[in-house]
């Protein structure tokens, strides 16, 4: 029996084209490489592969007649337009809850970096200047004020963790969660002036676009701290740079951009900016549980069974 098609658009993980190949006929980027090949075999597509920083248009899927599902390898689908999918019937999955504790782990870890210096601190050790001159002092972390903007299943993770540091923690949300016992802040702005380290972990998308931005970071103050492990559109990159450039707040710590891969040059040369190439589920174990749960969509999708996870617009639709 032939095996089923699917498409792999840009940015999907090798863990999970590795499985995907082993199951599927997969077709890499055809509709970018090869237009005309793609339209030979678009009506044999059933599924597309997909990647948290992937985009999936609505003219992609209006090429694809027999389209079952886009499985996500990634909790962010910001870049897949849900609607159009939705309004050709085609389920949208993704991988929550998978990789929820390694980004809170980075964002503690930005977090610690920034405040306490530790790239600088392994240069100053690497480079010899131990002997010779001292490291500036840094700031504390325990017993200081947090701010999460997106109190969610990663925003959750990351109070846990800060708790444990004494951190009086509060947030916002679209949401109140009164059960949380963490004071909420109705505007991003009255959040960021009430602490000393803001974490970003919102979906991205236009709903969160620019949520913060310059009138945010002079509210966090130049004693305070911006950690972006959310998406780069979340934050307005040039007023980040700018409020950083006038000591407007302390430094941040970013494992997300804008332009992707591609970081604004004025940033690697900020010591009071730590930065990782969007690497916080970039762990051994997450990947291989994000491949599995996106690979089970797939084939859940493709076989017409339940699908595992799919996202909360598509679980709307199944429910209704
Ligand atoms: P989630 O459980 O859906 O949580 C999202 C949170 O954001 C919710 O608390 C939601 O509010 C809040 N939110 C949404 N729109 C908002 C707005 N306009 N203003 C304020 N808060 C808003 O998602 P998750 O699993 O925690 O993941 C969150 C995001 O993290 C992903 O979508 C992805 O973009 C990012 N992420 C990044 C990496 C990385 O590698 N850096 C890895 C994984 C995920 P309500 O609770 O009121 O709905
Ligand atoms: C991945 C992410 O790096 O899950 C997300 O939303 O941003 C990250 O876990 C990405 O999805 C890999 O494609």
């Amino acid at each position: 029996m032939s095996r089923p098609e699917i498409l792999a658009v840009a940015n999907v993980h090798p863990l999970y084209l590795k499985a995907l190949k082993e199951a599927f006929v997969v077709h890499e980027r055809t509709h970018e490489g090869d237009p005309a090949a793609f339209a030979l075999l678009a009506p044999n597509i059933v599924g597309i592969a997909a990647g948290g920083e992937s985009t999936v248009s609505r003219s992609l899927l209006e090429q694809l007649p027999n389209l079952k599902l886009v499985s996500v390898f990634g909790v962010g689908y910001d870049g897949i337009d849900v609607q159009a999918a939705i309004d050709r019937g085609v389920m949208v999955t993704h991988t929550p809850g998978v990789l929820t504790d390694d980004v809170a782990d980075l964002a503690m870890g930005l977090m610690l970096a920034v405040s306490r210096q530790i790239v600088q601190a392994d240069q100053h050790v690497r480079l010899g200047r131990w002997p010779t001159a001292p490291l500036p002092l840094g700031r504390k972390v325990s017993g200081s004020r947090l701010g999460i903007v997106g109190l969610g299943r990663i925003g959750a993770a990351i109070a846990r963790r800060a708790v444990a540091f004494d951190m009086l923690v509060a947030y916002t949300a679209r949401t109140e969660k009164p059960a949380t016992g963490f004071h909420f802040y109705a505007t991003v702005e009255q959040l960021a002036a009430a602490v000393d380290f803001l974490v970003v972990i919102t979906p991205g998308g236009q709903g969160t676009r620019h949520l913060i931005n310059a009138s945010v970071l002079s509210a966090l103050g130049p004693n305070g701290y911006l950690i972006n492990v959310a998406r780069g559109s979340v934050v307005d990159e040039q007023a980040l740079i700018e409020a950083l450039q006038d000591g407007r707040i302390a430094g941040a710590g970013l494992d997300v951009f804008a332009a992707e891969p591609h970081v604004p040059e004025a940033l690697w040369r900020m010591s009071n900016v730590v930065l990782t190439p969007h690497m916080a589920s970039a762990t051994h174990q997450t990947r291989r549980a994000m491949a599995d749960l996106a690979f089970a969509n797939m084939q859940a999708g493709v076989a017409g069974q339940p699908l595992l996870t799919p996202v909360p617009e598509c679980q709307a639709l199944l429910v209704a």
